[in-house]
């Protein structure tokens, strides 16, 4: 298959996202035999359309992340993706609804990246050696696929649902926590929608982070000194509406809220 038809398809994906619009998945219509592989590709034109318009990666993230995500959709991997400057929302800010399609929530552990990371045979205890400081964040997942329907590949090829991020303003050191004891609430209007512990995210959130270098060496990339990452999920995700005043308190590391407008 040629550049062209990932560019197409990362074209198709990146104007649902800017003209806040649901579309069929890839596998529907325009590719139906897309494999992972492949979609990775159709990712890599998308990011690569994203920097070309002036935008800037923060950091890749991983999602799919649980147990109970993979074992729903059926994978044993978890996948990333990448977040960008636009995508950042400020702790007690406003996410204007109108900007986004059916969002959900979810509360996540993130790490700030000291040293470089290159796979392959990365540890979770090597990640946190090489991490300069944790922190917490709610993370704003919007398919952009017609009710979140969706098979791995197309997942994948829509930048892992990524849509917006909260970042916690406190950044703690890994060394003060066992960050898979870390747990965490995610609210909506002042009741518990959910709740998770880092152990969660592949046993310990290091090990995604790990994972993700592992991944990314496959392809002879690197994780970077400065990154700030996503590493998957505590809670599940929650659906968001206008009014929502969204609140994540993690054991530890802080609380981080939005309010949805509209
Ligand atoms: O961050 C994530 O885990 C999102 C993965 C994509 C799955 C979804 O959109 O529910
Ligand atoms: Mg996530």
């Amino acid at each position: 298959m040629s550049t062209k038809i990932y560019k197409n398809i990362a074209d198709y994906l990146v104007a649902a996202e800017v003209e806040k619009r649901e579309v069929l998945k890839v596998t529907a219509e325009l590719k139906p035999d897309l494999t992972v592989e492949e979609a990775y590709l159709v990712q890599q034109e998308l990011v690569r359309t994203k920097l070309e318009e002036g935008r800037r990666i923060v950091g890749p993230k991983m999602g799919l992340t649980s147990k109970a995500k993979m074992k729903q959709m059926g994978v044993e991997e978890p996948i990333y993706g990448y977040v960008f400057d636009y995508m950042l929302i400020h702790n007690g800010g406003k996410v204007p609804f109108h900007d986004l399609i059916h969002p959900k929530v979810e509360a996540e552990i993130v790490f700030l990246i000291g040293e470089d990371i290159e796979g392959p045979g990365i540890t979770g205890a090597q990640v946190l050696a090489k991490t300069q400081a944790v922190l917490p964040a709610l993370e704003i997942i919007d398919s952009r696929y017609e009710n979140f329907n969706f098979t791995l590949p197309d997942v994948v090829a829509d930048n892992a649902s990524t849509s917006r991020v909260v970042f916690g303003t406190t950044l703690k050191s890994p060394e003060q926590f066992e960050l898979d004891l870390v747990g965490a609430t995610l609210s909506i209007n002042g009741e518990i929608k959910d709740l998770g512990a880092g152990a969660a995210v592949l046993g310990h959130p290091a090990n995604a982070i790990a994972m993700l270098a592992n991944m990314l060496a496959k392809k002879g990339e690197k994780i970077r000194k400065g990154d700030v990452i996503l590493s998957g999920a505590l809670t599940g995700a929650v659906m968001l509406n206008v009014g929502d005043y969204v609140s994540g308190k993690f054991d530890g590391l802080g609380e981080v809220t939005f309010t949805v407008i509209e």
